[in-house]
């Protein structure tokens, strides 16, 4: 009988570890997941795939692990003898990372030296796969448009710096110990579960909050900054399609589209039937509600809505969120990818907002989410594959 194949997911509480494991699961694999510890419940993500029952077998199961501990990921890859490593872990918001540089320097930067000399201690290179997810936050300052494989890279942030580290070290552990270590230069991908302070989530869930009637406005920072969206499902495959492949290598993950932050607003808004007009520059920028096609958003919300009228002004600009240095347009070709790999996102970006709004409204009016004040943040995986 043919052997289960055996992976193990740094970071699998996080949006693509929750992702990546039911997609694996669904392949036959035994899953192996690392979480760190959390004073809270921080398993909404990936709830649906333990067998809280015990009683039947059970394919996937975690470990706490950090990425800051080597002795725990030795231990842990010597007990579970991965075939394939995804390295998903890390301090991935680029305006916190500004504010602890060291701790995002030590999980994403050395936390990936961690794991590549985990391997290399065990002796197991010729055994397990590595994927490291690397970021279109390499290239920043962007050095020609859209970016490839060969773009130079030009980091923005403290956590550029360290993803940096951790692309580069992938590469000399391949390059001097012959690791089948590979990078997925993956562009912004987002879905119903990215984490609420990221700018498309932070977005979909406050369209669905006004819409329902139950927020006024929304604050952010620059609305100008370019992101190339894609479907964090769609992304997921592309990192086991690298794990795949006889030899490693890296690639760049994207839609090849760009869109401001404005117009994703304005995408998500329109969905609901809603127009935005922004007047104003800078810091005084607003957006404005300027039309409502009440029978569409009526229809989408399934209630009444008295509590909204053109004029309304719900986007403002908080200087909070702008960051010290910015990373203005990203956009990648993912041409290797679709040429070695065979990978293409099916979602395209209406699909994506349509998705994530649609989640959001049917979050928000949860009873639970209100009896509980709006803690329930997270829908469940199980709800929206
Ligand atoms: P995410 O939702 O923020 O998930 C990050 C995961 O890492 C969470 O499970 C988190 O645990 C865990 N983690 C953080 N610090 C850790 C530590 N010191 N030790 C162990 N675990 C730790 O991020 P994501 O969007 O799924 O992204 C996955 C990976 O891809 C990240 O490495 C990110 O930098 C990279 N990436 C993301 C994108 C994107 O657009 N999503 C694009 C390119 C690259 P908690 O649940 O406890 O917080
Ligand atoms: O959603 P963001 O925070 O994502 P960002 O900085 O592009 O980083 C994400 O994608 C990277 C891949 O390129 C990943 F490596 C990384 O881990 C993460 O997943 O911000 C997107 C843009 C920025 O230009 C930001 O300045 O939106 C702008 N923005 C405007 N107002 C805001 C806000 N971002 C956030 N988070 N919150 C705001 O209120």
């Amino acid at each position: 009988m043919k052997k289960n194949k055996i992976a193990l997911i740094t970071g699998v509480t996080g949006q693509d570890g929750a992702y990546l494991a039911d997609l694996l699961l669904k392949k036959g694999y035994i899953v192996h997941g690392l979480k760190r510890r959390s004073s809270i419940f921080n398993t909404g993500r990936i709830d649906h795939l333990f067998n809280k029952n015990r009683d039947q077998e059970t394919k996937f199961f975690y470990s706490y692990a950090d990425l800051t501990d080597s002795s725990n990921l030795i231990r842990l890859i010597k007990k579970i003898e991965p075939d394939e490593i995804y390295n998903l872990a890390a301090m991935s918001h680029v305006k916190v990372s500004f504010d602890t540089p060291e701790y995002t320097a030590n999980a994403d930067g050395i936390g990936t030296l961690r794991i590549l000399e985990a391997v290399r201690l065990l002796g197991i290179e010729n055994q397990t796969k590595i994927y490291q997810a690397s970021t279109s936050e390499l290239f920043g300052k962007v050095q020609e448009i859209p970016q490839t494989e060969k773009t130079p890279f030009y980091p923005r942030s403290p956590y550029g710096v360290a993803k940096l580290y951790a692309y580069w070290i992938t590469v000399n552990y391949r390059e001097a110990y012959g690791l089948h270590a590979s990078n997925g230069i993956l562009f912004n991908h987002e879905s119903p579960l990215r984490g609420e302070t990221f700018v498309t989530r932070k977005i979909t869930r406050a369209v669905a909050n006004i819409a329902l009637g139950f927020q006024q406005s929304l604050f952010l920072g620059n609305l100008d900054a370019k992101r190339d969206w894609g479907h964090a499902k769609d992304y997921v495959k592309s990192m086991y399609l690298i794990l795949q492949q006889d030899e490693p290598d890296d690639y760049v993950i994207a839609t090849g589209i760009t869109t401001a932050v404005r117009d994703f607003i304005q995408k998500a808004f329109n969905y609901l039937g809603i127009n935005i007009e922004y007047k104003g520059s800078g810091t005084e920028e607003v957006g404005l509600m300027s039309e409502i096609d009440f029978s569409r958003l009526e229809e989408i919300i399934g209630k009444k809505v008295k509590y909204l009228k053109p004029g309304m002004e719900i986007i403002k600009v908080d200087p909070f969120y702008y960051r010290p240095t910015e990373v203005d347009l990203l956009v990648g070709d993912a041409t290797k990818a679709r040429e070695v790999l065979g990978w293409k996102p099916k979602y395209n970006l209406d699909m994506l907002v349509e998705d994530m709004v649609a989640s959001d409204i049917k979050l928000m009016k949860k009873d639970e989410y209100l009896k509980q004040g709006g803690f329930r943040i997270q829908p469940q995986i199980e709800d929206i594959l």
